[in-house]
């Protein structure tokens, strides 16, 4: 009655913003992402018919603010009349900060808890699950280049390509820690409700999914560059639009950006991409990886940095 797993948060190139379904937690779009690997949530379940309520601790803290959306993912994967669960999770990086953590959070929650449960259940049908807790976080069950596609109100989900077969890296550079002020769920509502750009990123994400998918089949950086950075510059534009507007960026992640465009005038393979909170990502090739490095940890504002390849995806681990 008790499992472990191990999750890694996935980072869109082609972003999920704003949902089809609320109820359903179903995605407008479609998505491209790269699962990472030095990141990493640790997640333990165990069921215990002895105990009255879930419990959840997160790095050893309770965090019962947390726990309805555990709860409500866990009884979607077993039923309501599963019996009640003592949780916990680890993180070795900053949570709720634009780092995904809630997609390798319930990508390991819905591995752990399966198995715990003994619940057979093939991994497209926990990444569903998974994803209704948290769109990103069906990505989170595969690793390497992985598509989210929408097909007839369901997601399906693949590894498009495997980590090894193109082995990027992936520089973090934190400008803020933190609470981010707004839910990335209630942000892409807001979205969707009030800015005039959001039809039109509807209408053009499955152009951007077909070039990005091409530039992952290729291993052409510089067409995944492009489209990544457009996309992303292009979410950020409907989320600058909605009302009021929603705004995650600050001086040092502008920064980045342009250390990031400073790079590329110099002929370095390197492009950046920003989620719903004020760090910057750089995805670079391997060769670059360490002057990447070095000039985003000498841009002003940047407060740490972390260094990770592409990842696997989540999996069960011995229980600690
Ligand atoms: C993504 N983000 O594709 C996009 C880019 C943030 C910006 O998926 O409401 O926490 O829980 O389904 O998955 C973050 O949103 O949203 C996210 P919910 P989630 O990675």
């Amino acid at each position: 009655m008790r499992a472990s797993a191990v999750a890694q948060p996935n980072i869109a190139l082609i972003k999920y913003w704003g949902k089809q379904n609320i109820a359903g937690n179903i995605p407008a779009v479609g998505s491209l992402s790269i699962t990472l690997e030095s990141l990493e949530t640790r997640m333990t379940v165990e069921f215990d018919n002895e105990i009255g309520a879930d419990e959840l601790l997160v790095n050893g803290e309770p965090a019962p603010h947390l726990l309805p959306r555990v709860s409500q993912c866990l009884d979607h994967l077993l039923g309501p009349g599963r019996s009640r669960a003592a949780i916990e999770s680890t993180y070795n990086f900053p949570i709720a900060a634009g780092l995904a953590s809630s997609a390798s959070s319930f990508a390991a929650l819905v591995v752990a808890a399966s198995k715990a449960a003994g619940f057979q259940a093939d991994t497209l049908s926990l990444a569903r699950t998974a994803g209704r807790a948290s769109g990103s976080a069906a990505r989170s069950l595969y690793g390497g280049f992985v598509e989210l596609r929408l097909h007839e109100q369901e997601i399906e989900v693949e590894t498009i390509l495997d980590a090894v077969d193109w082995p990027l890296r992936v520089i973090v550079a934190i400008t803020a820690e933190g609470e981010k002020p707004i839910s990335s769920g209630d942000a892409m509502n807001l979205s969707a409700e009030t800015s005039p750009f959001f039809p039109a990123w509807v209408k053009h994400q499955d152009q951007d999914l077909r070039t990005a998918r091409a530039a992952v089949d290729d291993r052409n950086f510089t067409a995944l560059a492009e489209v990544s950075e457009h996309n992303c510059l292009k979410m950020h534009s409907v989320m600058w639009a909605s009302r009021p507007p929603v705004v995650y960026w600050n001086k040092a992640t502008l920064a980045c950006m342009e250390t990031v465009r400073q790079l590329q005038k110099e002929g370095v393979p390197v492009f950046f991409t920003i989620d719903a909170g004020p760090q910057v990502k750089a995805v670079c090739l391997p060769d670059a990886a360490e002057r990447v490095l070095g000039s985003l940890q000498a841009t002003s504002g940047v407060l740490d940095t972390m260094q990770s390849s592409l990842g696997t995806g989540a999996r069960l681990v011995n229980n600690p």
